[in-house]
């Protein structure tokens, strides 16, 4: 059963903001937030330890705008929302409004206010690597990922080793799935990939050619993106024999959401 925990108004005095009298004074902040839980069993058992506490929640939010310190209250309202997510299991999904009524702006302004919202996504990320030490390139990938504060539930498939496809003239690869629970944006996401690939020093001189990690984005909940730096899922995903079968190790029933199958029956597509 799925449904919404509202908290409205609760006050706080904290000194958040980019003015040096700001952070010297401090000023009071309203904060407003609807939780999405899922929970199968609160509403059939009427017990408490099967739903989300809204007072654990609020003395949560009251440590963050009390003891932390933000320029901005769009980084308090993330930082709020990130961490509603990660303590309470059961929120799938949570939007925080941050009121600053005293906001100093020499104006008479009732309230100036932000609303940032953040949920658990499921992403399935393609590793590839065939360059160095390949398996333990994808362990250092797996702990990086398995480390961030804006991810969990992570699940790796099992590794196998396959021939270079595209451009052949290279070693064979060692591939494999990831399946994550993420709290970044496809884009916020796509960066945080990235960065690990410069750090496990990945460089791009040949297209498709040998590295050291390789890690894209292969489905994202059922999203559809194609922009020019990023297309999910990704464009060739279902051609591929190497991100087909270590995605259905890990779920066969995933629908890919451009052509409507099952990833099963694509990956027995291509192994005719
Ligand atoms: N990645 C490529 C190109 N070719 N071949 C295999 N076997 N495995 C890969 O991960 C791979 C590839 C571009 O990302
Ligand atoms: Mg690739
Ligand atoms: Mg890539």
């Amino acid at each position: 059963m799925r449904y919404d925990i509202l908290i409205n108004k609760l006050e706080f005095f904290g000194f958040h903001g980019v003015l040096e009298e700001e952070k010297r004074l401090g000023q009071k902040f309203i904060i407003s937030g609807k939780l999405t839980v899922n929970s199968p069993d609160a509403l059939k058992e009427d017990n408490c330890e099967k739903t989300v506490n809204y007072s654990e929640v609020c003395h949560l939010i009251g440590e963050i705008v009390e003891k932390e310190r933000f320029n901005l209250i769009e980084s308090l309202g993330d930082e709020i929302a990130r961490r509603i997510l990660l303590e309470f299991p059961l929120v799938d999904s949570v939007t925080i409004q941050v009121d600053k009524p005293w906001a100093p702006i020499r104006l008479n302004v009732e309230n100036v206010a932000v609303v940032i919202t953040r949920s658990w996504h499921n992403a399935y990320i393609g590793v590839g690597s065939n360059m160095g030490d390949c398996r333990s390139n994808i362990e250092t990938a797996v702990k990086y990922i398995n480390d961030s504060i804006f991810n969990k539930n992570v699940n790796v498939s099992t590794l196998i080793k396959t021939k270079p496809y595209g451009y052949v003239d290279q070693n064979d690869f060692l591939n494999g799935a990831i399946a994550i629970k993420t709290m970044l944006s496809p884009e916020e996401l796509l960066h945080f990939l990235q960065k690990i690939e410069l750090d496990l020093h990945r460089t791009r001189e040949i297209h498709w050619g040998p590295r050291t990690i390789d890690l894209d984005i292969e489905l994202y909940d059922n999203l559809v993106i194609n922009e020019p730096d990023l297309k999910i899922p990704h464009h060739e995903m279902h051609k591929r024999d190497f991100v087909l079968q270590p995605l259905c190790e890990l779920n066969p029933y995933l629908v890919h959401p451009v052509y409507g199958k099952y990833l099963v029956d694509l990956y027995d597509e291509i192994k005719k």
